[in-house]
């Protein structure tokens, strides 16, 4: 079986213990790849070549590291259909999504922050008239060897995104992706040493979250962890991380809301919240799992959408056409099904969906679900509360705009919202009281890598996009002389 490797100081290494772990390919469901179930040795190994790294790394400067990282995205383009083919196995995703979102996105974050090296600035304080007169400007600098820790629902997008913004500020990197999904963070590693970034500067360990995962957010020479995942792991490493004063950046879960009102453009909407609550087999944390739909529309809207996700009918990943795939792992498909049980036993009335889908050929044992609908549940219960991140998303009537903005907020979270609505001034007066760090007008899941991203409530801490991300992996120094 192929084995996955650690790379540590520029080179491909086997885990210290010579322990490894079997990872599946959920569209067959089968066992594929050996994961290193790297530990607190691995890790040692892997700061100390960070540290000594670091030194050579930040003093490059912006314009050396950008030139790394530009080399590194023209690599990434070059590879982009290997890259795709080995996202599309280790995910169980559709290759279409995997060509047009993971990879493509995973070359946009880089040659995103290899602008983002070349001009990242402090700030100038000219204060002629001050008392005393003084001129102060600020540095911007590194703040050593951080960690990046991401999830299995955008392997490279989310590897990339956290990575990159960490090597344009000039630290060293200690990336773990998930023990699930750990194929082409390890590919990409192997890239950066073609690329020419120096050995130490970037080292990837495998394994698992609760063992390597744990131990990188307890080392003491660890400044940072940018973490993106669940919210039960993100508390627990910010606790970790508090007794020893590291910055941290958490991207949690979403229990995002579709807002639909009378108004809407009808088809627009329709599509809009199909793709909401069903791209990546609904295993984004920005899908839009309760859908609001005003009274008067509801039973047409519930039928059109319904009819939809009828059609999504689960295939082959690898397939060109495939829209609809497989879940990423046997647990996960399991955890989803229990939240079927769950809105079952609470009183939901299911319109679509339910259970386990069924592919042909090579797929037939493979952790394939229907695109789930259920109406009928109150938004207090369990389905509407907690995250499911699967293909299951509820359909809850509203009366008025007081209404829809008490259902959407009702939860823990508060990830993203989309409005769908042709009055301008109801879209922008409702998402000023929408709970949410992203509320998108008309559409869903427009990124542009620029503008800040992050949630309020359980949904994170912190922000994340091309500039907060810079100043979060950098501390600023003032420096005043007298005038
Ligand atoms: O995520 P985890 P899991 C949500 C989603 C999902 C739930 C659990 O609701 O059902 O989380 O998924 C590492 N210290 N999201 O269990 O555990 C782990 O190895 C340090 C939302 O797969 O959060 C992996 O690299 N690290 C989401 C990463 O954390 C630890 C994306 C994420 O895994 C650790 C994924 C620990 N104690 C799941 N435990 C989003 N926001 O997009 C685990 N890890």
């Amino acid at each position: 079986m192929q084995k996955v490797l650690n790379f540590v100081n520029g080179r491909e290494v086997e885990p210290l213990s010579g322990e490894y772990f079997p990872t599946d390919d959920p569209a067959v469901g089968q066992p594929y790849a050996l994961v290193p179930d790297s530990g607190e040795a691995d890790l040692q190994s892997a700061v100390d070549a960070a540290s000594r790294a670091f030194p050579v790394w930040r003093d490059l400067g912006g314009e050396g590291r950008g030139a790394l990282l530009d080399n590194l995205a023209g690599l990434l383009q070059r590879h982009a259909e290997e890259f795709a083919q080995a996202e599309c196995v280790d995910t169980g995703k559709p290759i279409h999504l995997c060509r047009t979102v993971d990879i493509y996105r995973s070359i946009a974050n880089l040659r995103e922050f290899a602008d983002a090296a070349r001009n990242f600035h402090g700030e100038t304080f000219l204060k002629p008239n001050g008392e005393p007169a003084t001129d102060s400007y600020t540095l911007r600098q590194p703040l050593g060897v951080v960690a990046t820790i991401s999830p299995w629902n955008l392997p490279l997008l989310l590897f990339t995104w956290k990575l990159a913004p960490a090597l344009a500020a000039g630290n060293c990197v200690i990336a773990k992706p998930s023990e699930v999904t750990p194929m082409t963070a390890s590919m990409i590693a192997q890239l950066s040493a073609e690329a020419g970034f120096p050995p130490g500067v970037l080292n990837v360990l495998h394994g698992k979250g609760v063992n390597i995962g744990a131990t990188i957010t307890k080392h003491p020479r660890i400044a940072a962890v940018s973490f993106t995942g669940g919210t039960v792991t993100g508390t627990e490493i910010y606790s970790h991380a508090a007794r020893l004063l590291k910055k941290v950046s958490l991207e949690l879960g979403g229990k995002n809301p579709t807002v639909v009102f009378d108004d809407a453009d009808f088809d627009l909407a329709v599509e809009g919240a199909k793709n909401s609550a069903f791209t990546n087999q609904g295993q984004v944390c920005l899908c839009g799992s309760r859908i609001l739909v005003q009274e008067s529309i509801y039973n047409k809207f519930r039928d059109a959408l319904v009819a939809k996700a009828v059609e999504l009918k689960p295939a082959d990943p690898l397939l060109d056409d495939t829209r609809f795939a497989a879940t990423v792992s046997k647990p996960h498909m399991e955890k989803i099904l229990g939240c079927m049980d769950i809105a079952k036993s609470e009183g939901g009335k299911l319109l679509a969906g339910g259970g386990r889908a069924r592919v042909n050929g090579r797929c037939k044992d493979g952790y394939f679900l229907q695109p789930t609908l259920f109406e009928g549940l109150p938004s207090d219960c369990r389905t509407n509360q907690e995250e499911i991140f699967g293909p299951v998303a509820t359909l809850i009537p509203f009366k008025t705009e007081e209404e829809a903005i008490n259902i959407a907020n009702c939860t823990t979270y508060g990830l993203s919202a989309s409005i769908w609505s042709q009055d301008p001034e109801r879209a922008n007066r409702v998402a000023a009281q929408l709970d949410s760090g992203t509320v998108w007008l008309n559409c869903w899941n427009v990124r542009d890598l620029e503008v800040p991203f992050g949630g309020f409530k359980k949904s994170g801490v912190g922000r994340e996009g091309k500039w907060r991300a810079m100043e979060f992996f950098t501390q600023e120094k003032t420096v005043t002389k007298l005038v």
